[in-house]
């Protein structure tokens, strides 16, 4: 792990980036750009918070969730990699893969004459890695903060065999009231629903909206998706790249009584709209290649 002072002397940029330790003792950067302010800890390279120039916070962050090594974070936007949701050849394998709870490194901070500032951080495989995935990586997990926050997911195979890998951006959106929002972007798009025996099945043309606990891979669509939030005044809009999944998600009143770091009142606050390539998206990356996925997250202010 490195030492935020170390961190501070290698990387910090008055005014735009600062490490400093926080919740949980865990090392975290603060970035400011564009009057935004964003929050990160080496641990998983997780996003925590978005605060824009104005409005609301953007994402929704659990009050019972963990901070601590080897646990994940309830909320933010959990980086899920090597695969997404449970390992099927290895059941006791860490839901979501073991990148969201490892510590990684910053490899590189920089800031342009327009005071966009970029950080890098980098995962690679290790002893606790290989225990569950004997591959040999490199992750890039790059954020960008300007008048957008932009995440860029990166895996390169530098071992000398093939493999595949499933992942995700599960990011975490903030909402007034998950029953006052809609969703456009994945209309007439087929998903698997996780609720309902991973049935595949299609969506209608209009708008989704939630109004029960909704667990849904949409696969084979490269949309960008928009949550438009009458109770906030503002909408989100969420542009991809390299990813042909969107994952959404919200637990609804038993899911989230059940969950041990989910607020059993919190589930109204949150909506996932994740950037993924999961189940019939898996990505194959051959030695040397390298596979790139981005989410790019704005918000406009409507009300
Ligand atoms: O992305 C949706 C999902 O796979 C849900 O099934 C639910 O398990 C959620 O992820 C949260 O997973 P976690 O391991 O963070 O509790």
């Amino acid at each position: 792990m490195q030492a935020v002072d170390t961190l501070n002397r290698q990387f910090a940029i008055p005014g735009a980036v600062s490490f400093q330790r926080g919740k949980g003792d865990l090392t975290f950067v603060e970035l400011r750009s564009a009057g935004s302010v964003v929050n990160i800890t080496t641990h998983g390279a997780h996003v925590t918070s978005w605060q824009p120039p104005e409005g609301e916070e953007v994402l929704f962050v659990s009050d019972e969730s963990a901070f601590e090594p080897g646990s994940p974070i309830r909320g933010g936007v959990p980086v899920c990699f090597p695969w997404f949701g449970q390992n099927t050849t290895t059941p006791n394998a860490p839901q979501h893969g073991f990148a969201r709870i490892h510590e990684w490194n910053v490899e590189s901070v920089s800031i342009d004459g327009t005071g966009r500032v970029v950080v890098t951080f980098l995962l690679t495989a290790d002893k606790s890695a290989r225990q569950w995935w004997p591959y040999d990586f490199e992750l890039r997990h790059t954020v960008t903060v300007d008048a957008a926050l932009t995440l860029a997911l990166e895996t390169r195979n530098t071992g000398g065999e093939a493999f595949t890998f499933s992942e995700a951006l599960h990011t975490y959106l903030r909402v007034s009231d998950v029953r006052n929002v809609s969703v456009t972007g994945l209309e007439d798009a087929e998903y698997i629903s996780k609720t309902d025996n991973f049935s595949r099945k299609r969506a209608g043309r209009e708008p989704l909206r939630v109004e029960a606990e909704i667990d849904r891979c949409y696969i084979n669509t490269r949309s960008a998706i928009s949550l438009d939030d009458p109770g906030f005044g503002r909408r989100l809009t969420v542009e991809k790249s390299g990813s042909d999944s969107t994952v959404v998600w919200n637990p609804w009143t038993r899911k989230a009584a059940a969950t041990a770091d989910f607020g059993d009142e919190e589930w109204p606050f949150m909506l996932c709209i994740e950037t993924a390539n999961a189940f019939t998206d898996a990505v194959a990356v051959a030695p040397g290649e390298t596979h790139a996925m981005g989410a790019s997250i704005s918000v406009e202010q409507t009300g």
